[in-house]
């Protein structure tokens, strides 16, 4: 069981008895529990089997939380949590769904008014009780409506990491076993997509009931929802679902191919080969009845005149008519990679030293990392004050002297007040050697004041970049309303750089997003915003947008060695 896995489950509880109205303490320390299993650098499973002792000597685990963390990597289930889901009706755990509304809103609504599912909750809005409620108000009340819109159309998606992690462990068990041929995840999850609705997994076999057996009997499936000769679909203890298909092998590619999708992008394909009298379905490329092609990708899209293109541009976004001409861009790849320039380290709320850090970005082949700590402002993480930032700063000079074949450079996240300044002065701004300026606080701003801030710090001498422009969380928190356009021709004047944040709750720019930043010509910078070490393990996350976008290595700068950096800065 992955580790975000079982940090999901501390999760639940937080979100369950802080529904309930319980003590802060308790609901901060699952909270905390799920972050530290969440960033530990093995996987937990592994500590787990060692016994309680192993898990109780990482910080922030007690004897209590070890014997949990041991039932559930074991059993895959918490009796604490399955009494928490019997206690909260489903209704009212939906409502945690609704963006924006945190567990303690939701308790409230379910208390004071008396609201049990959706739609209750929606005739409460409708007769203006929500607005009525202490706390909540005219604009929180359409918040909701419009959320729970949102909940009833979307439905519920799970964050890409959680999907690849997934993903990778069905595919590499179908892989082992001697009756399987070829596997793959395709649908969204394969477009790298920033979330995904279901999983799509594709397998070659000779014999498909072993593999339906297999899948039905994996130990992150908990419910066989339909099962056929040769397709099932199931339901994952993580609440994702997933199809699988198995496929004669003359048709892998077809099927790849269909299931990989997007629907828009086959459409065009499909329309494409009928007009050469062609036929194409997730069986193969037809003429009349005689299959053509069928067997890999490349051999269906050939005989359409196209090249075979990387899945994250499947999004009909331009990709086809490039693909007639040859003129597929050369996407950027991880190993093209070689700064990160955002992170934390214990200065603020990140848990590991500048020393950890710089040695955990070196092994993983970094040639240079900006050490990136809050400004005072975000005092809920110790943000620091110019002369706190300054001591910082020496210790980054003396870790610099020891640390050999990185460079370590002097930044700061520094906030965008909510009054357009920033948190910190020009004096020590100047001194840094990086300056990334976020918005943290009054993200619900109108659009004017989101913009005069924005502007400010586009124009400010001493920032260089906007982080996670946009402040979403996927699926939690909406983005502040942003003239895109307006923005980027700004920092296209004024030099400055846009991110794309690679955590994967925010991936900001989004691939949309960071497709206009490109034709504005803004050079893109991927950074993790790692918290941990194994936060510096994000940045995949990262290239995914970026690819998505059709970046290719010349449009990323931390493609760029640190001399060639500053050329730009
Ligand atoms: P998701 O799961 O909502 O994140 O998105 P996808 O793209 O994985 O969609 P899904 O799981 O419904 O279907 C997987 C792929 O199968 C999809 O990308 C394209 C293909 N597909 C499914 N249904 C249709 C359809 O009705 N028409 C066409 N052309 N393709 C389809
Ligand atoms: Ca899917
Ligand atoms: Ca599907």
């Amino acid at each position: 069981m992955p580790n975000a896995q079982v940090a999901r489950f501390f999760e639940e509880i937080a979100d369950l008895l802080e529904i309930q109205g319980a003590n802060a303490f308790r609901v901060r320390a699952y909270r905390n529990a799920a972050r530290v299993v969440n960033d530990l650098p093995e996987p937990v499973a592994t500590l787990a089997a060692e016994g309680p002792k192993a898990l109780t000597e990482i910080e922030g685990i007690g004897k209590d939380l070890a014997e949990k963390i041991i039932t559930v990597v074991e059993t895959g289930a918490l009796p604490q949590l399955e009494e928490l889901r019997e206690q909260v009706p489903p209704g009212v755990r939906q409502m945690l769904l609704i963006p924006n509304i945190g567990p303690k809103k939701v308790g409230k609504l379910h208390q004071e008014l008396g609201v049990n599912t959706l739609d209750d909750l929606k005739a409460a809005c409708e007769a203006g009780r929500v607005a009525a409620l202490k706390g909540f108000g005219a604009k929180t009340e359409q918040t909701i409506l419009e959320g729970i819109e949102h909940v009833a159309t979307a439905g519920r998606r799970f964050l890409l990491d959680v999907a690849t992690t997934t993903a990778n462990e069905i595919v590499s068990g179908l892989l082992s076993l001697d009756i399987v041929d070829h596997a793959s995840v395709a649908g969204s999850c394969r477009r790298r997509k920033e979330s995904c609705g279901d999983l799509d997994i594709l397998v070659t076999s000779s014999d498909s009931a072993a593999v339906m057996d297999y899948v039905a009997a994996h130990e992150l499936v908990e419910d066989v929802l339909q099962r056929g000769d040769t397709k099932c679909r199931v339901r994952l203890s993580s609440g994702m679902e997933m199809d699988v298909r198995v496929v004669p092998d003359e048709c892998y590619g077809a099927a790849l191919q269909y299931f990989t999708g997007s629907k828009e992008h086959n459409i065009v394909v499909r329309r494409r080969a009928q007009d050469r009298g062609l036929k194409l379905s997730e069986w193969g490329l037809f003429k009349g009845d005689e299959r053509v092609a069928g067997r890999t990708e490349e051999e269906v899209y050939g005989p359409l005149g196209l090249a075979c293109m990387p899945p994250e541009l499947r999004e009909n976004r331009g990709e086809i008519e490039q693909a007639e001409i040859g003129e597929l861009p050369t996407l950027v790849e991880l190993k093209d990679i070689r700064g990160d320039l955002h992170m934390h380290t214990t200065a603020t709320d990140g848990t590991a030293s500048i020393r950890e850090m710089a040695e955990a970005a070196k092994a993983r082949g970094l040639k240079y990392i900006a050490i990136t700590d809050h400004s005072k402002r975000v005092t809920m993480a110790n943000g620091l004050d110019a002369d706190r930032l300054r001591a910082h700063w020496e210790q980054i000079d003396l870790a610099n002297r020891d640390i050999s074949g990185i460079e370590i450079l002097k930044g700061i996240e520094c906030d965008i007040l909510e009054d357009a300044r920033m948190d910190l002065d020009d004096d020590v701004l100047s001194e840094a050697d990086w300056v990334i300026a976020v918005l943290h606080y009054g993200l619900k701003q109108p659009r004017r004041q989101i913009m005069k801030r924005l502007l400010m710090a586009v124009e400010h001498p001493y920032v260089n970049i906007i982080g996670h422009p946009s402040g979403r969380l996927i699926g939690r928190r909406q983005p502040a309303d942003i003239d895109y356009p307006a923005l980027f021709a700004a920092a296209a004047e004024h030099g400055t750089l846009m991110e794309i944040n690679a955590h994967p709750m925010r991936l900001d720019l989004d691939d949309v997003h960071t497709i206009a930043a490109r034709e504005y010509g803004i050079p893109i910078v991927i950074s993790t915003d790692a918290h941990a070490p194994t936060g510096l393990d994000l940045m995949q996350y990262g290239l995914t947008v970026a690819r998505r976008a059709a970046l290719e290595k010349q449009h990323v700068a931390n493609t760029k060695t640190w001399k060639q950096f500053q050329k730009l800065l």
